[in-house]
């Protein structure tokens, strides 16, 4: 018996890929992580970027907060078990108006986690909507082989190498997954998925969580970390990322230094160059 998704959700989300809406914020606790990220950014005078949109739950305690969200985590409960690690926490930002967006991709080609259960949920802190370039996704394409990529380095795609999937994707055959401010989908990291530009007038403020079974390994890294959310880690293979007590705690920032490192090690291991990350 599931503890949150219905048989149905379950069913539809181990055989397309995907499932959405989950709502985990109400308008209130929505609004207070959008102002907690706007104060960040009008004390530093710039949207976040770099390494700071990366593990950013080691930086903002309001972000671990949410990343042991119990909706979320029961959610991903029901769909990969009770013992679970989540590896990052990455900030998609789209400007209003922005040219930015995500090419057809398929996560675990690049992350060097050897699990055909990793699961992102994506929330949405602002509409994500087909106006301000939500995401797509191609049903049922986390079964088969991982498809081609190939690195573009295009000025205007917010993933680290601008890579993209190398082969046709039938676009009669992708599902929009918009969502209002405070939902969030959750999509399989094999799973094919893209965003287009924003043209709304708002900023489109997407935060996601990597959720992943205890036993994963990493196997391009030598080390890597991950916190972990619930439940047991009978395996040991990631150390377990410490949790801050306070905004910017400086212990847990200078872990969050080796830590992005490392995973800009695997997201740049065989590339051709590496891209100053946006
Ligand atoms: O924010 C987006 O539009 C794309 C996000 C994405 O590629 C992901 O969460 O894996």
């Amino acid at each position: 018996m599931p503890k949150s998704l219905t048989e149905d959700a379950v069913k539809q989300y181990h055989e397309q890929g995907y499932y959405f809406p989950l709502k985990v914020l109400d308008d209130s606790r929505n609004a207070e992580c959008r102002a907690n990220l706007e104060a960040f950014e009008a004390a530093q005078g710039a949207p976040i970027s770099g390494a700071t949109r990366s593990k950013s739950h080691l930086l903002f305690k309001w972000v671990d907060d949410l990343m042991r969200h119990d909706t979320i985590l029961d959610a991903v409960e029901d769909l990969i078990g009770p013992d679970i690690l989540c590896w990052n926490s990455l900030f998609w930002v789209k400007e209003a108006q922005s040219p930015m967006y995500v090419s057809w991709h398929q996560d675990l080609r690049y992350w060097g986690l050897d699990t055909n259960d990793l699961i992102t949920v994506w929330i949405a802190l602002s509409p994500a909507t087909l106006e301000s370039g939500c995401m797509s996704v191609l049903p049922g394409s986390h079964l088969g082989e991982l498809m081609p990529h190939q690195d573009e380095y295009r000025d205007d795609n917010l993933l680290t190498r601008g890579q993209e999937i190398s082969v046709e994707v039938d676009e009669s055959k992708t599902v929009a997954m918009p969502l209002q401010s405070g939902e969030a989908s959750l999509h399989n990291g094999r799973l094919a998925h893209a965003s287009a530009p924003n043209r709304s007038n708002d900023r489109r403020i997407g935060l996601s969580f990597h959720y992943m079974p205890t036993q994963t390994r990493q196997i391009i890294g030598d080390w890597d970390s991950a916190a972990l959310v619930r439940g047991e880690d009978k395996h040991g293979y990631f150390t377990h990322t410490p949790r801050p007590e306070k905004d910017f705690d400086p212990a847990v920032t200078a872990f969050h230094e080796k830590a992005t490192n490392a995973v800009r090690d695997v997201l740049f291991h065989d590339a051709a160059k590496i891209r100053q990350t946006i």
